[in-house]
């Protein structure tokens, strides 16, 4: 692959985007090439992903400006299709993701920020959605995701206004989890994932399956959805384990995502 690199160590990948000389904007084969990578990673041995661009100026700058600049209506329907299935993806990947923020985070770069689970960034980033300065509507999910992580009003303020927000601003909205020194960063991230990674895999696909699934339903459903996956996870060895290692006052759990 040209522009994304997949590294695994132990329970943990990391994807990196690069294309830095564009600062790693997302073109139709950056896109391609993270479906391509997500098809190759073994979920069965993963507990994490994180997900970052190279280079310490930009996550992603969005997508790519000049391939979009000469779309008509059908092309730009189906190019924001084509974004929009792989970040749907993304988000609804058995695994947990970390966004590993390392600089502009902007358009599609803060719409891939917001398809992973949990945000991280370092000192220098920076979020936007500039899109309507461009004359196109946000089209990765950002009309929908940023409502639902910051609320409808301030999203709408970002949208309009196509106006930058920097690292502590994005952490004060509730739009990114941690802000660290551009140094920190990816080991911050890799201490989460390894954190994430300790606890019963399981268990943890299906929190997040239960947290994804029920913010889409009313809450009588939602609670039906937590029951069948907390009721699932008693049929699991994983259950057994972490329950008996309390018992018998054991810190070291020995998960065998089963
Ligand atoms: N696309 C293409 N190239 C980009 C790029 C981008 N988004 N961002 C940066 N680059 C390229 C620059 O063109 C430049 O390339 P060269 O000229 O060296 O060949 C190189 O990266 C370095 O950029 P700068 O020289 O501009 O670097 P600066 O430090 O001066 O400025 C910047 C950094 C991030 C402030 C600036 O590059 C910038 O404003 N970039 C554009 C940011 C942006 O507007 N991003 C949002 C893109 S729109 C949809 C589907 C998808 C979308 C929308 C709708 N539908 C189908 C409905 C998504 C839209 C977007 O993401």
């Amino acid at each position: 692959m040209e522009y994304v690199v997949y590294e695994q160590n132990g329970f943990i990948g990391t994807l990196t985007i690069n294309r830095p000389k564009a600062l790693n904007a997302l073109n139709k084969q950056v896109l391609t090439e993270i479906n391509e990578a997500l098809d190759e990673i073994c979920m069965c041995s993963l507990r994490c992903l994180i997900i970052t661009g190279a280079g310490d100026k930009s996550f992603v700058a969005g997508a790519d400006i000049g391939e979009m600049s000469v779309l008509n209506r059908e092309e730009g329907t189906a190019w924001g299709k084509f974004g929009n299935d792989i970040f749907r993806r993304l988000e609804t990947l058995p695994v947990p993701t970390i966004a590993a923020i390392n600089g502009f985070a902007l358009g599609g770069g803060c719409e891939l920020a917001m398809s992973c689970d949990i945000r991280i960034c370092s000192e220098n980033a920076v979020f936007g959605q500039p899109e309507v300065g461009l004359g196109i509507t946000p089209g990765f999910g950002g009309t929908q995701r940023l409502a639902r992580i910051v609320g409808i009003g301030k999203a709408k303020e970002m949208i309009y206004t196509a106006s930058n927000i920097k690292a502590d601003e994005a952490y004060r909205i509730g739009l990114v989890n941690k802000v660290v020194p551009q140094e920190e960063l990816m080991a911050t991230a890799q201490k989460m994932a390894a954190k994430i990674a300790s606890n019963a895999p399981v268990a943890v696909r299906l929190a997040k399956k239960a947290i994804n699934e029920g913010l889409q339903v009313d809450m009588d459903k939602a609670i039906v959805i937590e029951e069948c996956d907390f009721g699932d996870c008693f049929a699991t060895e994983d259950q057994k384990e972490g329950m008996k290692a309390f018992l018998e006052k054991r810190k070291e759990k020995n998960f065998q995502n089963k």
